[in-house]
């Protein structure tokens, strides 16, 4: 029985048996995560005090600026997942290729692969606003004990295993899934455990909040222009708040707690959008359905898209279910 003073090791171990395929091996990968989250969390407080923040000078695959805490939590997490020997294959926002691990032992046996986005929202470091990583995890399609393939990555949303995030604000919270409902740890940093903080976390049905770059707004399908007008609209409980970090994982983490929809639809700019279907949106979308809400790229469930690549864009919607829902109509009106 879940309580509040339980740590996340202990909520890992009591729910270990109850997960369908249970071998231990997934309640050890989500283990690595927190610990590497620890250490990525202590760099990231110290961000401010050490010249760290900046630009490493690198760009990633997508031609953006990467910066420093960026490289450090990509490498953080793969070290970690990758010496403890869990997985089999990871995936990263700033790796070009997936990797594979193991490939040389003809006995391993490992069957999960993680695709990670590091540090979501890094831009926002050097001005002290918080910042994410978010992970998804899935069973291999391929044989264990070969070498993994790029179809283990592709894989629809709807197949992930678990999911979830780390958010690294005023407080640190690791919130996470494995496809029973979705809880959420607050990090003690004087102890160093995780305590079970927010148990069952779902979305309010209705919200008042909806977050979208507005800066955006000219370049916006008209589906998105309509329904952002009828957030803005004096009716009923409307018009809503406006709220964007512009931090994913901030914003949803928000948004799931009090209600409310965050946005990133194509623009003429951009003809998919900005955020990546396999490391950002469907794991948003997997802990958004787990907690009540609904994801979708405006027309489809985002955990039913096909994915054809590692770093795929989608438009994403995702939030309270009744304004996706509202979204959608939309969406469908202006198509
Ligand atoms: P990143 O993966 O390069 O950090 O970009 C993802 C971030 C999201 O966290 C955030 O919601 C979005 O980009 C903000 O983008 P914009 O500045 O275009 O509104
Ligand atoms: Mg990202």
């Amino acid at each position: 029985m879940a309580s509040k003073n339980q740590t996340l090791g202990e909520f890992i171990i009591e729910n270990q048996s109850s997960f369908k395929y249970s071998s231990g091996e997934l309640s050890r990968l989500i283990n690595s995560i927190r610990l590497a989250a620890k250490v990525v969390n202590h760099e990231v407080n110290k961000a401010g005090l050490v010249d760290i923040i900046g630009a490493a000078g690198d760009t990633n695959i997508q031609g953006e600026n990467q910066q420093k805490l960026d490289v450090y939590a990509n490498e953080k997490f793969i070290q970690t997942l990758t010496n403890r020997n869990i997985v089999c294959g990871i995936a990263s926002e700033e790796e070009e290729n997936f990797i594979t691990i193991n490939s040389q032992d003809e006995n391993h046996q490992n069957k999960y692969i993680v695709l990670i986005d590091p540090l979501d929202g890094s831009s926002n470091i050097d001005v002290n606003v918080s910042v994410g990583t978010i992970f998804s995890v899935y069973r291999r399609v391929t044989p264990v004990g070969t070498p993994v393939q790029l179809e283990d990555f592709l894989q629809k949303g709807s197949q992930q295993v678990a999911a979830g995030y780390i958010v690294y604000g005023t407080s640190t919270m690791l919130v996470y899934t494995t496809g029973d409902g979705v809880n959420g740890f607050t990090l003690n940093p004087a102890i160093g455990s995780y305590y079970l903080s927010h148990p069952n976390i779902k979305f309010p049905e209705n919200g008042t909040i909806y977050s979208v770059n507005e800066g955006n707004y000219i370049h916006f399908p008209q589906g998105i222009k309509n329904y952002i007008k009828y957030c803005q609209k004096e009716e009923g409980n409307r018009p809503y708040t406006s709220r964007y970090i512009g931090s994913l994982v901030s914003d949803f983490h928000r948004n799931m707690i009090k209600g409310g929809i965050y946005m990133y639809p194509k623009s003429s700019k951009s003809s998919n959008g900005k955020l990546r279907l396999l490391y950002e949106c469907n794991p948003m979308a997997f802990l958004a359905e787990q907690a009540n809400g609904k994801a979708s790229d405006g027309f489809t469930r985002i955990m039913d898209i096909e994915p054809t690549e590692l770093h795929q864009r989608v438009p994403f919607i995702c939030g309270s279910k009744n304004m996706v829902n509202k979204a959608e109509e939309f969406m469908f009106a202006a198509k």
